[in-house]
């Protein structure tokens, strides 16, 4: 049986209840496919201990509508999973979504048609749906990289994933942990095993640099204050960098004597998580001097901290600061000083089997595991992507079109894929993302705005649009040394983490979040120019 709405949406994280609320304000029936069983997208699936935001819980939110702003609680200025899954369910209910949410339903496939105008999604299930509007709202960072390592299925202890992490609580207490992966996951997890764990060893391919969170309970002054200044905060997210509520450090390196550079570097260390990134140093992430001072700063906070030298020194990290996503954490290098913690680097001695026991490296040292946590990360942007097999006009894929590189208008539409639209698609920033979203979807529910009173019910970029923006993509981070110098750092901005991706493509809009909201606005200011609006009955471009 096939089901036909206006518009599917795929997923219900963020980005897809977002969409599902704007569906119902353009007067579109809509359904939004949802694999889990419930809403929350990345803070549904990632439910391993210890997992919570890095982004403060005031901007790390639905902006579009005051009461819930209004009437949710955060108790914590960066929350844990399960508060952050509440909120979710509590948005759902509270804007009487759920109904058009169906769960535990997994799209593997979604065609367009040009004949009726219509894309056709299919489900794992053998369900199909058409719609005239496909909207993926997958997230940028859901396809979990699967361990690589023969042998896994000869381990006779227990093994799992993070991104994958099981429902009932899992019993570290007494067991020996190994862990692979010291990204923003293995961060926010170490200390938590650590705490549990008879005994954890972390293998470690490339250091980060962790800055602490200052993590803290959100006072009820606070948060009265926090929510009597909403507007303040969203006005704030509008311009700011990295689209949270901050305000620019209004300094540059050059208006501090190299001296007190430490001196700023601590007041961003003591306010933590990105406000050490973003309230230092304005040009931080463009200045290599200042930089390279930064990431001396926390190479000294690791070696004080960690008592063991050749422990802190395989923690300090050696390249640019911020030259890959940079984590944050609570306890994480003092985690190093304890007893039952072990440190190992497999920079130059790779994981090349897992074995009965336990994990074996190049070198034949087997460090044995009663459980094994796989911590290795995603593909990035086009991992999920490509799970749906989404075809256009044309019949390819987008993996095929894309090969060897994507190129997209406004990382929200691509050429030849009429009516279909991403969130954190290729080319849209990493920055706060649901700030990044909802502006993205208005820029959607605006172009099908224009669609209906036009008249036109075919919306398309043209292939010229699609080709200026990726040149675009590609010149903002030919600018960018920092981030360009991740390549060499496994970096999943660059799709650099994935065997065999293309290195040759531009994954993310690398001009700041501010930036890329005054692309979208440039644009709509000029009635959507990039688009065409047609009519499929008389293919007239309007
Ligand atoms: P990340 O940041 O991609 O981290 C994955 C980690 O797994 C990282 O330390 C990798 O080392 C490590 N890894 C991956 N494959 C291997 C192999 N084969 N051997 C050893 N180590 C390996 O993913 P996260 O889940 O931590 O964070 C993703 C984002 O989610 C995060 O930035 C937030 O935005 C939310 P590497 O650094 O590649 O050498």
């Amino acid at each position: 049986m096939t089901t036909h709405y206006d518009a599917v949406i795929v997923g219900g994280g963020f980005a897809g209840v977002r969409s599902l609320w704007e569906t119902r304000q353009l007067g579109l029936s809509a359904r939004v496919l949802e694999a889990g069983t419930s809403v929350g997208g990345t803070w549904y699936w990632n439910r391993y201990p210890g997992a919570r935001t890095d982004s403060e819980a005031w901007t790390y939110c639905f902006s579009f509508d005051d009461k819930l702003c209004q009437e949710w609680n955060w108790t914590e200025r960066f929350p844990g999973q399960p508060e952050v899954e509440a909120y979710f369910n509590h948005a759902v209910d509270s804007l009487d979504l759920r109904k058009d949410i169906q769960f535990t339903t997994r799209v593997n496939g979604c065609t367009y048609d040009e004949a009726s105008n219509t894309w056709t999604v299919s489900t794992t299930d053998g369900e199909t749906f058409t719609c005239r509007y496909l909207i993926s709202a997958t997230g940028l960072l859901h396809l979990a990289l699967k361990p690589p390592f023969p042998g896994l299925d000869s381990f006779r202890g227990e093994w799992m994933m993070t991104a994958k992490w099981p429902k009932e609580p899992v019993d570290f207490a007494g067991k020996k942990v190994v862990l692979i992966g010291t990204g923003a996951t293995g961060v926010q997890l170490i200390p938590v095993v650590a705490r549990d764990a008879a005994q954890l060893t972390v293998l470690q391919r490339t250091p980060n640099y962790v800055v602490p969170t200052r993590n803290h309970a959100l006072e009820p002054n606070h948060l009265a204050e926090i929510k009597r200044n909403y507007d303040k905060i969203w006005a704030q997210t509008d311009v700011q960098v990295f689209a949270f509520a901050m305000d620019a450090a209004n300094r540059m390196s050059t208006d501090v004597p190299k001296d007190q550079w430490n001196q700023v570097f601590d007041a961003g260390w003591e306010a933590g998580g990105f406000r050490f990134l973003f309230e230092t140093f304005d040009d931080l992430l463009v200045n290599t001097e200042v930089n390279e001072a930064a990431a001396e700063y926390v190479r000294n906070k690791i070696r004080a901290i960690v008592k063991d030298p050749a422990t802190a020194d395989l923690l300090c990290p050696t390249y640019y600061y911020g030259g890959k996503r940079p984590p944050m954490g609570t306890h994480y290098y003092e985690s190093f000083n304890r007893e039952n913690v072990k440190l190992v680097s497999v920079a130059n001695n790779a994981i090349t089997d897992v074995t009965e026991t336990g994990v074996r490296l190049a070198d034949g040292t087997v460090h044995e595991a009663d459980v094994i946590v796989f911590a290795l990360g995603f593909d990035a942007m086009t991992g999920a992507l490509a799970q749906m097999n989404v075809r256009g006009t044309d019949g390819r894929t987008l993996q095929e079109k894309w090969n060897p590189e994507p190129a997209t208008f406004m990382g929200i539409t691509v050429d030849g894929y009429p009516n279909f639209f991403m969130l954190s698609g290729p080319q849209s920033p990493f920055a706060n993302i649901p700030v990044v979203i909802d502006k993205s979807v208005k820029f959607i529910g605006g172009a099908i705005r224009k669609a209906q009173s036009v008249g036109a019910d075919v919306i398309e970029p043209t292939a010229e649009a699609a080709s200026a923006y990726n040149e675009h993509c590609k010149m903002l981070l030919d600018f960018n040394t920092i981030i360009k110098s991740g390549t060499s750092q496994h970096s999943w901005f660059l799709g650099a983490n994935v065997e065999g991706k293309s290195q040759s493509a531009v994954y993310f809009y690398f001009g700041g979040a501010a930036g890329f909201f005054g692309e979208l606005n440039g644009v709509m200011e000029k009635d959507f120019e990039g688009l065409s609006f047609s009519k499929h009955a008389d293919k007239a471009v309007v």
